[in-house]
């Protein structure tokens, strides 16, 4: 079983879920983690890594991924200032890769990381899942993030990608975001790639961008990692073996045109992390989260798998989100990072991968 799987968590005082409740899900070695109380273009410091891995090190997992080491709008921008924050994050790898970090999973998406209009959408069975209703994510970008702002102050807790200090100066961050189009955004982000690919090859660490979520244009602006074409057009931009992907399923899916396993099959060498989601799709193009389990959404869960399968694809991978289930009401779990459909995910997933492991595919 050459895929190594892990389960993202959120860091003590921040999340609920304990250390010690995720070790008693099977097979999973080691912990996806970060700094959350870092703002992006700030050096990730040892002394903070190293209290991390002491936790880690208490339950024997590994702390080989790291999710959300956020590039500075200024270099999504393509601003002068640029360099400095590319500096910082040179030096955050570097310190990382002390602490034996394998792949870094990051995004490009311009302001807004994964975006929904509805956190607690009731999916029939009683447990809730978050929900993208597509004509509520169109002009008033103030209006969503207001929602989720308040929501995250209601409960306190904050969202990766949406830092209240960010948020705070949303009408600037567009204005400065004026005249970025496609184009002007991958041009940053090959800048910023080839500025980091030494680094990375020196460390041996894998760059892994995450897909756009949505895969399309919101509010104006522009999303880049959205379908077949872009992901070939990404890895020939910066061809190294450290420019990688994090092939997120349900991301990718929630465009019904996007056919992921097909994506693995192609590419699975560069696939330095699976985020495995379903999804389910209706006509008027909204989408809603589902279980794991492949016949509850159209993502093709069992298709995917079975494309990492054949490709012997040995990187990491974990449940994304779940619905929230039994008493994972709002102000008692994450949105999407619940505890029980994530550890009912790892299950499913690994019922796939060992059937095909054992009777072949
Ligand atoms: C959604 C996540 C993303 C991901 C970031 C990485 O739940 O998969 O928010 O962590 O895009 O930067």
């Amino acid at each position: 079983m050459p895929m190594k799987m892990t389960f993202r968590w959120y860091g003590e005082g921040n999340d609920r879920i304990k250390l010690s409740d995720i070790k008693q899900i099977p097979g999973v070695d080691g912990i996806v983690w970060a700094l959350h109380y870092k703002m992006p273009g700030e050096i990730w410091e040892i002394d903070e890594i190293a209290k991390v891995k002491e936790q880690l090190d208490e339950y024997g997992f590994n702390m080989d991924v790291v999710e959300s080491v956020n590039v500075h709008d200024d270099i999504k921008i393509g601003l002068p200032t640029r360099d400095a924050y590319i500096e910082n994050y040179k030096q955050t790898i570097r310190n990382l890769s002390k602490f034996g970090v394998k792949v870094i999973c990051y995004n490009f998406m311009p302001i807004f990381d994964w975006t929904r209009s509805d956190l607690f959408h009731p999916i029939g069975d009683g447990s809730t899942a978050l929900f993208y209703q597509k004509d509520m994510i169109q002009n008033d970008y103030n209006a969503m993030a207001k929602y989720i702002l308040d929501f995250t102050e209601k409960y306190n807790m904050s969202f990766p990608g949406w830092e209240p200090e960010r948020m705070a100066r949303l009408d600037e961050l567009f204005k400065a975001y004026e005249g970025i189009d496609h184009e002007k955004l991958w041009a940053n982000l090959k800048y910023f790639l080839e500025a980091i690919m030494p680094t990375c090859r020196e460390c041996d660490i894998k760059m892994a961008i995450h897909m756009d979520d949505p895969p399309w244009d919101i509010f104006g602006l522009p999303r880049l990692l959205v379908d077949e074409p872009s992901i070939d057009r990404f890895l020939r931009m910066v061809d190294d073996e450290h420019n990688c992907l994090t092939l997120c399923s349900g991301s990718l899916n929630a465009n019904p045109d996007n056919n992921v396993a097909d994506i693995v099959r192609k590419h699975v060498s560069r696939i330095a992390f699976a985020h495995i989601r379903n999804v389910k799709h209706f006509d008027n193009g909204d989408f809603s989260e589902a279980s794991h389990r492949d016949c509850d959404g159209d993502t093709g869960i069992i298709d995917i798998l079975k494309a990492y399968h054949d490709g012997g694809f040995d990187g990491y991978i974990r449940p994304d989100h779940g619905r929230h289930l039994w008493d994972e009401v709002p102000g008692k779990v994450r949105p999407g990072y619940g505890l029980y459909d994530r550890a009912l995910g790892i299950m499913y997933m690994l019922g796939v991968w060992d059937t095909l492991d054992k009777i072949g595919g």
